[in-house]
């Protein structure tokens, strides 16, 4: 993946913001798109919402006003945690986390809180991070080997852009207003969010 000096910057400010951000051993990471060409998406943050992945919207993240529950300890960010058998998961606080997977057309979507439910044609295995080799430095992940792709999805009176794994079956084959970008990842070691509704 070509990296430029925008790209890299514009992580140094992201991750300058989290403490602790320049270990690049942890598999915690947030993320952003790349794709240089197209100034829409490029750089944009990733953020999961409503069991779904966007650019350029903002995340959903919940924390019950529950007395055993601190909410001040928990983020409102998107933060995935990679395992090594190629599941991927949101970092969360809730008993049981939250699972991401690929549904049957591409999306890329993570169960509800309290469920563990994963319908029989969601791919829920072969995510590959390869983590930042330096520290700063971006990471990628990939899906069966292959990249995603970003389809305009209007949110309220705007555009928004929903995120799809590039799977013979995506969904969007046919739509002319997609666009492949690179999950480009940063390494991360705060706290979770409690979770993501
Ligand atoms: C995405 O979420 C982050 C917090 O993780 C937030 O700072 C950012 O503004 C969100 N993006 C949009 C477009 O709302
Ligand atoms: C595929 O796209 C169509 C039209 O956008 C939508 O109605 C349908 O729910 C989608 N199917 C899946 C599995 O995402
Ligand atoms: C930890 C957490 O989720 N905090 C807050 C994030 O933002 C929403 C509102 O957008 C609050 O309801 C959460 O408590």
């Amino acid at each position: 993946m070509f990296i430029n000096v925008a790209i890299v910057s514009a992580l140094a400010a992201l991750t300058s913001a989290i403490p602790g951000a320049e270990d690049t051993k942890t598999n915690y990471f947030t993320a952003i798109a790349t794709h240089s060409g197209d100034h829409r998406i490029h750089l944009q943050q990733i953020n999961a919402s409503g069991q779904k992945f966007y650019l350029i919207k903002g995340t959903s993240t919940d924390c019950p006003q529950a007395k055993e529950i601190d909410c001040s300890k928990y983020v409102n960010s998107t933060v995935f945690d990679s395992r090594s058998d190629g599941t991927l998961y949101l970092h969360v606080g809730v008993p049981g986390g939250q699972q991401v997977y690929i549904a049957s057309g591409g999306a890329l979507v993570y169960t509800a809180p309290h469920s563990a439910n994963i319908p029989d044609d969601g791919q829920a295995a072969t995510f590959t991070h390869t983590r930042p080799t330096s520290s700063g430095g971006l990471g990628t992940l990939v899906f069966d080997n292959k990249g995603f792709v970003a389809c305009p999805v209007k949110v309220d009176h705007y555009y928004a852009y929903q995120l799809y794994a590039w799977i013979p079956k995506f969904n969007g084959t046919f739509r002319t207003d997609c666009d492949g970008f690179g999950f480009a990842t940063s390494a991360y070691s705060g706290p979770p969010a409690w979770e993501f509704s």
